[in-house]
């Protein structure tokens, strides 16, 4: 590490943490956090804001301009705790608040101030790694900014931040939940880097396995004796001694948590870097390799409202194409785009009771597919049937999804909407060239009945017209 001027590799990791509640902090000398202070590991100083005041009252807060319930922490104050800091008593006797610098050290590095904030960016694990190997390095310390009251006046950092002493402002949240100050998030973050500098961790080998690390999944189930607990026994794979099996138990109990509990944390995972036992573990869960190399699923299905008018629209574009025959132009396609998928018209149709538009989607994408269920399916092309018939006019999925149980689980929902709605059988036109869709549909029950044409644009195109009969009260 090329020694930048601030460099001192003999000084340990260093943290002020500013507060008007110090005593929040005290937490910080027990457990891991605690030996690594005695060991010298780190070194962690907590400051009371109000040793920085100068009147009478230590008083650190006022009201907030343009008005609005509570109070606002002083910048002035601020900044003088956040210069306090670096401030060090030379040797005994010195105090560093307000005293002359005469016989106070300053610490050479460049500071970063850290500022726990609803409004910050939500800390992540990479985050705890890229501070611990940044605290390490040595050229810089850490001051947490523990706010109280309605907040720290908005200057402090936009101040900071053009400070030459002071490398970067990080304003971060631990989540999306409301507290009284930063202090308790100080701990996390504080518990959450501490941990990962060197010679903290007695095994850091540990790390690996733990939630959020190495593919970001979460972390298997633990088990400890007895054996047998309240008639409940230990998974045996564990006490096997088949270290080959455990490790794979382990995994899938890994992925199939991450599904059901945590499935924003797939997408980042590549197919590719996923075993074949992996993608095993996950399609149990309902969670598949896509046609764009990553992970689909789980695959829920929503009833759309009219606010999803311009995805379900452009939905029906971007799917629309791809199942028009060959003979169909690409003007016809457009001018059959604009007439019936627009956004006008998914509008009306969202408005329409009548009209039944389904929207499939996970927790990284918002719309993987959609239908479209006309409940009363009389409509010019209907085939003769006796009871009541519900009319499926659009069933699209995106390429990405093809492949996955997302059409599926997409029938599943119109099925289910039908007959929720009494209706006794679905019927729908398909191009007699679109052999997938032919397949599709004939997997879930549908039947040739007819045929019928179809207008795209000037060209007239022949369907088939399939039907399928919904048991009462059951759809499949
Ligand atoms: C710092 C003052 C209280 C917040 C008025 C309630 C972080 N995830 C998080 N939730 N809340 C905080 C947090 C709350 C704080 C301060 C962090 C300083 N408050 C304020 C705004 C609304 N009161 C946080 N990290």
């Amino acid at each position: 590490m090329s020694a930048s001027p601030g460099a001192r590799g003999d000084l340990a990791p260093r943290i002020d943490v500013v507060s008007i509640f110090p005593g929040y902090l005290d937490a910080l000398d027990l457990s891991l956090v605690g030996k690594a202070r005695e060991s010298g590991l780190v070194d962690i100083a907590v400051h009371d804001l109000r040793d920085v005041t100068t009147d009478r009252h230590r008083t650190v807060d006022d009201s907030p301009f343009g008005g609005g319930a509570g109070m606002v922490m002083r910048p002035d104050v601020w900044w003088s705790a956040i210069e306090a800091t670096g401030r060090r008593p030379a040797r005994a006797g010195a105090t560093v608040a307000g005293a002359s610098t005469e016989g106070v050290d300053a610490d050479p590095r460049e500071v970063v101030l850290l500022v726990p904030t609803p409004s910050g960016a939500r800390l992540t694990q990479p985050d705890a790694h890229a501070l611990a190997r940044e605290a390490s390095a040595g050229d810089v310390r850490y001051v947490l900014a523990c706010g109280r009251y309605e907040g720290i006046d908005a200057r402090v950092t936009e101040r900071a931040a053009g400070d030459p002493t002071i490398r970067r402002v990080q304003e971060f949240s631990i989540g999306d939940y409301v507290l009284n100050g930063g202090e308790v998030a100080a701990l996390v973050l504080l518990e959450a880097v501490v941990r990962l500098l060197p010679g903290v961790l007695g095994n850091p080998e540990s790390i690996a396995e733990e939630s959020f690390e190495g593919d970001g999944i979460l972390e298997y189930p633990v088990y400890t004796r007895p054996a047998l607990w309240e008639g409940l026994a230990v998974p045996e794979v564990l006490t096997s001694g088949n270290h080959g099996a455990v490790e794979r138990w382990r995994r899938e109990r890994a992925l199939e948590r991450t599904a059901r509990r945590r499935p924003d944390l797939l997408p980042p995972l590549t197919v590719t870097e996923l075993s074949r036992r992996d993608l095993a573990a996950l399609a149990v869960e309902g969670v598949e390799p896509g046609r764009h190399g990553r992970l689909i699923g789980p695959v829920r299905v929503r009833r759309a409202e009219p606010a999803d008018a311009a995805l379900v629209a452009d939905l029906a574009a971007m799917t629309f194409p791809l199942a028009c025959p060959d003979s169909a132009t690409l003007a016809d396609v457009r001018r059959h785009i604009a007439e019936h998928l627009s956004v006008q018209v998914f509008t009306d149709y969202l408005r329409d009771p009548g009209e039944v538009v389904l929207l499939a989607y996970d927790d990284a994408h918002a719309a993987l597919g959609y239908a479209l269920v006309h409940l009363d399916g009389r409509g010019a092309d209907a085939p003769a049937f006796e009871g009541r018939l519900a009319e499926l006019s659009k069933c699209y999925v995106l390429p990405r999804a093809q492949g996955t149980g997302c059409a599926a689980e997409l029938m599943r929902a119109v099925l289910r909407a039908a007959a929720d709605a009494g209706a006794d059988a679905v019927w729908l036109g398909v191009n007699a060239q679109n052999v997938n869709a032919l397949r599709y549909y004939r997997r879930h029950g549908f039947e040739p009945v007819g045929e019928r044409t179809y207008q795209v644009g000037a060209a007239e195109h022949h369907d088939h017209v399939l039907l399928r009969t919904l048991p009462r009260g059951v759809a499949e």
